[in-house]
């Protein structure tokens, strides 16, 4: 088989790379370890930047997204018992927009079948070749038989677990990395949301969120220590301990119900430098991972998309090599800038074992001057709507 472009790894990233080259004449085969139900019944990401819808659009997809996606613009910090609203909109004159990652990969899985392009599933076995040749290959297994793709460039958006990061050479590749040491454990249930803008608390019993999917769907997260399990959380200890966490007004009118999914995620921040190898490039999370708690993690993986979609259109207009030499450096910039972002927010908002006394209070000064200071709530509200591409 030959492609122009091989893209492992079909969740958001790959699928909408596969689809703003594809809008560009450019030919394309994702290659996808999971079966697609499996990729569309994983819950996460839930809000969108200005800068992600618009570049949603740009691909073709973003109808669905401006017909179903809730507008904030908006979002309340709560702690010590009370909470305050910072206006993303006063500050920045942009929104965020609320829409599950979920149904962003369905709109894109539906565009790539209307399109009639490739895209292999349950493939095992993936070794990346000649990646700084010019005649690089990729192989795989899938139903017993090894398969070959040539191809001019290979795009790694493979998540963090992936192959393609660590085909480049430790030498050439340097990771910096920092693990929290708590989880969050998220539930999804169908019940209307407490607030119509998300709640970020922060609690000495530790950290909580309350987000939605829509008017009838709730997606709320409290943060757990890393050796919690699952199972050791029934829904009546999850809602009693979100409860807990929430000043008095939200938690009296919390709704509960039934979760329809619960999961626990550890937190991490993690860069691999540089995002670039021969014709390999890497995209999202196979390159970098953001702890959940700045809302960043997809639409960094966007933002990547955006610089590398117009690098390699210009490549093969047959413009300049420069773009693509530069990915790396320009996508780095930004991945820096935001994991600067959501690091800052999950250190002020989290409860840290072992912070002691100081530590303590020095989160809850800081809470405290976000809640008095102007200037503090313009640098949030202009990180959290997405910095400039
Ligand atoms: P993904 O989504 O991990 O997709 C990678 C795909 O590659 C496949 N794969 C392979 N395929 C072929 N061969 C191999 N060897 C392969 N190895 C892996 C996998 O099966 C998978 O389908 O990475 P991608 O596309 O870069 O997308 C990144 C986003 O999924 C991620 O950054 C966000 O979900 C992070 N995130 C959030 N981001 C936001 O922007 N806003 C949010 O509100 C937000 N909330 C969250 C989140 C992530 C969470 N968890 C569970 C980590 C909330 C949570 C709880
Ligand atoms: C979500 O709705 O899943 C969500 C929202 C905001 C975050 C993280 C997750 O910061």
């Amino acid at each position: 088989m030959r492609t122009e472009v091989c893209i492992i790894g079909g969740g958001p990233s790959g699928l909408l790379i596969g689809q703003l080259l594809h809008r560009a004449g450019i030919a394309t085969t994702i290659i996808e370890r999971q079966s697609r139900e499996h990729v569309l019944g994983r819950i996460r990401a839930g809000v969108l930047e200005n800068g992600t819808c618009n570049m949603l659009e740009e691909a073709g997809v973003g109808d669905r997204l401006a017909r179903e996606g809730f507008e904030h613009e908006g979002a309340f910090i709560a702690a010590a018992g009370r909470k305050f609203r910072i206006d993303f909109k006063h500050y920045t004159k942009k929104n965020v927009t609320v829409y599950g990652q979920t149904e962003l990969t369905a709109d894109l899985y539906c565009a790539r079948d209307s399109a009639g392009l490739n895209t292999i599933h349950n493939v095992e076995g993936v070794i990346l070749h000649e990646v700084t040749s010019d005649t690089t290959y990729v192989t795989f297994v899938k139903d017993g038989y090894e398969q070959r793709i040539e191809c001019d460039f290979i795009i790694g958006c493979d998540g963090f677990h992936g192959v393609s990061r660590p085909t480049i050479p430790t030498g050439v590749r340097k990771e910096f990395e920092q693990v929290y040491p708590f989880g969050w454990l998220g539930i999804l249930s169908e019940t209307p949301p407490v607030s119509e803008e998300l709640i970020y608390a922060n609690h000495e019993r530790g950290f909580a969120l309350c987000s939605m999917r829509n008017e009838k769907l709730s997606r709320y997260y409290v943060q757990t220590s890393l050796n919690d399990k699952v199972e050791h959380w029934s829904d009546k200890r999850f809602w009693e301990e979100l409860k807990r966490r929430l000043p008095e007004e939200p938690a009296d009118i919390l709704v509960t119900g039934p979760s329809i999914e619960k999961s626990i995620a550890p937190l991490r921040s993690f860069i691999c430098e540089p995002m670039q190898w021969g014709k390999l490039f890497l995209v999202g999370d196979a390159a970098h991972i953001v702890p959940p708690t700045g809302a960043k993690g997809l639409n960094l993986a966007v933002s990547d998309v955006h610089y590398l979609s117009k690098a390699l259109i210009s490549f093969y207009k047959g413009e300049e090599k420069y773009m693509i030499n530069n990915y790396s450096a320009k996508a780095l910039e930004r991945v820096w800038k935001a994991s600067r972002f959501s690091w800052w927010m999950t250190t002020t908002l989290h409860h840290f074992p072992d912070y002691g006394d100081f530590g303590q209070r020095m989160q809850e000064a800081e809470i405290a001057y976000l809640e008095g200071s102007r200037a503090a709530q313009a640098v949030l509200a202009e990180n959290y709507v997405g910095l400039p591409y």
